[in-house]
């Protein structure tokens, strides 16, 4: 890949121009990490022609901004330069990396598994505002004799005690929707939200067996969120890893024997299992949780992450018939349809246990995708075509509602065709605008919101922030027209601002934003392989990946619409107000402002911690 800043082009070489070649080697500087030949970030569709192709991109600015006008403070940030002048190679991405690395690590030390420096108080490096209280004895001589010193100052720092709940959390139980906490933020910030070991506490449940669905595990990682009385218990883990990422995963688990796995078929090319999800069984109950977050550190650390939790299901009494323990939005039909599409024996057990319980009290509806060609009413049982089903049944337009905007809010994105009628507006927004049977079709503003280069080097991991945000130079080039729609990252409400969105949102807002049609939160990322793609003349449905997400409708609350909740602190135990993570009215980019794309060099200004990007 060739670069020119200074006239503001990029060319990208035939041998590389597939957008799943990215470059392995290099031996300088930082990368995002290599994706797995299953990684999402690698789009569907026809492979590149092999011709060079050039893509305008502004020039990056040529003075970096004073330290102070960065958002957070780290030792290394006060000699930017430094690492500026003499990149050092790292991981950016650790246990990411070692699910998509085919190569071992360069020996440094650096692409090791997160859990090997993790919360039992290693090193302690960032000096962020609330550093925690060093632990005293522990790993800290291990970690240290290990492994050289890290150039870059972004070892994980230990959350003080208080990080983590002692008793039960006081949280708004009207929608169940949560936001991880962020290490690093004013405490205030952080009530009502969790961090995975608030999930998995005795304060929530008395576990017996759980299941994990994801995308991406840390097992020994994931093992220790557990608390130590249910730490044996059994964990079945959902993923989509084939091959070498397979094997390596298994090999994670080799000293817990509690842990087993289920592989989720992947039958067409380019899927993946983007499904996050946790099945809890209680002593008391059974609980499910949707979520955004990977099973690894980093997305439990300074990333902006949801979920639904919901409430604990009791078991139904003995005997119940067939229909017994349904919620008013078929959430239990609906789960036990998705879990049944994997066709997993493994599941077997779980979905036999869910029969059992009463899931009546669940107020969302379930929105997922599931690998497949669908042809006629099975059109509507995934993707956006399941969601445009949901959005006509049960929402009912309030006068002028057919004008109200769209947004869409999301950490990746895929190709979308070389304009925007292909998927985008004929397909995708045609459903995210549907309201009712009415007929009335508008087309509303569509307000995208996915970071720029500079909400990224602004953030508080700074460029590695960007490993999980991987749109690629490939794609990006080939859409140009879609930057347009563009709208940047701000959550000043909730603080989290600095805390780049691993997040998905799709939401109906009112012109004024003081109100919600409906709202979704989701793994589907802005993709036709999340979402589906319609072939054959509209006659057939094609979705390449695992997704999940729950979608909230006002009348599932008795309610017309949701009103937006302004101030989100103190937490209270229930308010109207919908939680939304990010600021409203979403802010358009700037002519200076670029949507961050993983792959190319951003070398001119130096991030929060005063590191440059240079891909590998
Ligand atoms: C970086 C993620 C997920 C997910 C999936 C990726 C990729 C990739 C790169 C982050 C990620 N894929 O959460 O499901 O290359 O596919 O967070």
């Amino acid at each position: 890949m060739d670069q020119d800043t200074q006239h503001g082009k990029w060319t990208v070489s035939s041998s590389e121009d597939d957008d799943e070649a990215i470059p392995l080697s290099g031996t300088t500087t930082a990368g995002p990490p290599r994706p797995a030949a299953s990684g999402h970030s690698s789009p569907p569709g026809p492979k590149l022609e092999p011709v060079a192709a050039t893509v305008e991109v502004k020039p990056e600015p040529v003075d970096p901004p004073a330290a102070s006008s960065l958002a957070v403070g780290s030792e290394a940030r006060q000699s930017p330069l430094t690492n500026q002048l003499s990149p050092v190679k790292f991981e950016t991405s650790p246990s990411l990396a070692g699910k998509r690395k085919k190569e071992p690590s360069d020996g440094s030390g650096w692409a090791l598994s997160d859990s090997d420096d993790d919360d039992d108080g290693d090193v302690k490096r960032k000096s962020l505002g609330k550093k925690a209280p060093p632990s005293p004895k522990k790993k800290k001589q291990k970690a240290e004799t290990e492994r050289p010193p890290s150039p870059y100052g972004r070892l994980y720092v230990d959350d003080p005690e208080d990080f983590f709940e002692s008793s039960v959390p006081c949280l708004d139980d009207t929608y169940r929707f949560y936001l991880t906490k962020v290490t690093g933020l004013d405490r205030k910030y952080n009530s009502g939200a969790l961090h995975i070991r608030d999930i998995l506490s005795p304060l929530f449940g008395t576990l017996k067996e759980s299941v994990q669905f994801n995308y991406c595990f840390d097992i020994a990682w994931m093992v220790k969120q557990y608390p130590s009385e249910f730490r044996d218990r059994p964990v079945l883990i959902v993923h989509g890893d084939k091959r070498e990422a397979k094997a390596r995963l298994l090999q994670q688990a080799t000293s817990y024997p509690h842990v087993r796995f289920c592989q989720a078929k992947l039958d067409i090319a380019f899927g993946t299992h983007h499904t996050k999800m946790m099945l809890l069984w209680y002593e008391e109950g059974f609980r499910v949780i949707i979520m955004t977050s990977n099973l690894i550190r980093a997305d439990w650390y300074q990333k902006t992450q949801g979920m639904w939790m919901s409430p604990v299901f009791p078991r139904l009494p003995e005997g119940s018939g067939e229909s017994a323990g349904e919620s008013p939005t078929f959430f239990k039909r609906d789960l036990l349809e998705y879990l049944a599409s994997y066709r997993a024996p493994e599941l077997e057990e779980w979905i036999l246990r869910i029969k059992e319980h009463d899931l009546s009290e669940a107020r969302v509806y379930l929105v997922g995708s599931t690998p497949g060609r669908y042809v006629g009413s099975d059109m509507e049982r995934w993707g956006h075509l399941r969601l445009r089903k949901l959005l006509a049944a049960h929402t009912d337009p309030v006068p002028g509602e057919e004008r109200w905007p769209v947004i869409g809010q999301f950490s990746s994105i895929g190709s979308m065709g070389p304009d925007k009628t292909k998927w985008l507006t004929g397909e995708f927004q045609r459903t995210m605008t549907t309201l009712g049977n009415s007929s009335l079709r508008t087309d509303p503003p569509l307000h995208l919101v996915y970071p720029a280069v500079e909400d990224v080097r602004t953030s508080l991991e700074g460029y590695p922030a960007g490993g999980s945000l991987p749109y690629s130079v490939q794609t990006a080039q080939k859409q140009l027209w879609l930057h347009a729609f563009f709208h940047r990252w701000k959550a000043t409400a909730t603080g989290r601002s600095h805390a780049m969105p691993h997040i998905k949102t799709y939401m109906r807002a009112s012109p004024d934003f003081s109100q919600l049609a409906w709202f979704l939160v989701t793994s589907a990322n802005l993709s036709k392989a999340a979402w589906g793609a319609l072939e054959k003349k509209n006659t057939q449905v094609m979705v390449r990946s695992y997704e999940l997400g729950v979608l909230y409708v006002p009348s599932a609350f008795n309610m017309k619409t949701f009103p937006v909740q302004r101030n989100p602190f103190p937490v209270s135990s229930s308010s109207s107000g919908f939680p939304v993570p990010f600021d409203l009215p979403p802010a358009c980019y700037s002519p200076e402002d670029q949507p961050w794309i993983w792959n190319i060099p951003y070398s001119q200004a130096p991030d929060t911690n005063g590191n440059i990007w240079i891909p590998s």
